[in-house]
């Protein structure tokens, strides 16, 4: 059976993202505070090197009995994800882009019992999304809510050209039109929680909010509780 997973407080993370911390300690931190899903995005990455941070990262989340209750995917990477569950290293799936790997192949490769998360920004990718063979996406993810130095090429991009950030109204679209639960993110920080608690979004995602706090486990632990007071 396909592990449920909770989009409440999903934290991406890297190695470069964490200002020389090792990038399992901010997760065990991050996991500490109340993290409800975890994404591990390495850039750039070979596949060695990400299946060993992932193993590390699976002890954190094993080490305090989380399996059954935080997600652990790894970002684009379907070729890491698989080789990490092959050698028995507990990776519930990927998270995949547009311009990565079809997610019909990343369902393939990793099994119906794998979650498979999509990003998608606007109507148009939620629409494809929506048209996928049942089963083969589990969850979307959106953004940006700002643009952000993490991600600088992340921004939506119209038929016409122009370029826009979300809004609270844009993400009530993508919700409203999206067969799956959406997670939202992008330069999100805990003065934006009130905003998207507003919204449909099934929660929000960050990187720097977290992995460049001086103490990780404390801002994930305003925000899980920031969010749990709003919603
Ligand atoms: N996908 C869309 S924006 C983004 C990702 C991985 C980066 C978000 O990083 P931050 O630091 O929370 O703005
Ligand atoms: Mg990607």
């Amino acid at each position: 059976m396909r592990n449920s997973f909770d989009l409440s407080a999903y934290f991406v993370v890297g190695p470069q993202d964490c200002g020389g911390r090792d990038v399992a300690d901010v997760v065990g931190q991050a996991l500490d505070g109340g993290a409800t899903f975890i994404q591990l995005r390495v850039k750039p990455g070979d596949v060695a090197d990400i299946v060993h941070d992932a193993g590390r990262i699976a002890d954190e989340i094993a080490a305090r009995k989380l399996q059954d209750k935080v997600a652990f995917v790894i970002d684009d990477r379907v070729d890491a994800a698989y080789e990490a569950r092959a050698n028995g290293v507990k990776v519930d799936g990927v998270h995949i882009g547009q311009d990565d790997v079809s997610p019909v192949i990343a369902r393939q490769l990793l099994g119906p019992d794998a979650i498979v998360g999509l990003s998608a920004k606007t109507l148009a990718e939620v629409e494809a999304a929506n048209a996928l063979p049942c089963g083969t996406v589990d969850y979307l993810g959106a953004g940006p809510l700002h643009e952000t130095a993490t991600k600088p090429d992340c921004i939506v991009t119209d038929a016409d050209g122009s370029t826009h950030t979300l809004d609270a109204a844009r993400i009530d679209a993508l919700c409203a039109a999206s067969d799956y639960p959406v997670v939202v993110g992008g330069g999100v920080k805990l003065a934006d929680l009130p905003l998207l608690a507003g919204t449909r979004a099934a929660g929000w995602f960050v990187v720097s909010a977290i992995a460049a706090a001086a103490d990780p486990e404390e801002a994930t632990r305003e925000l899980v509780l920031t969010w749990r007071t709003l919603r």
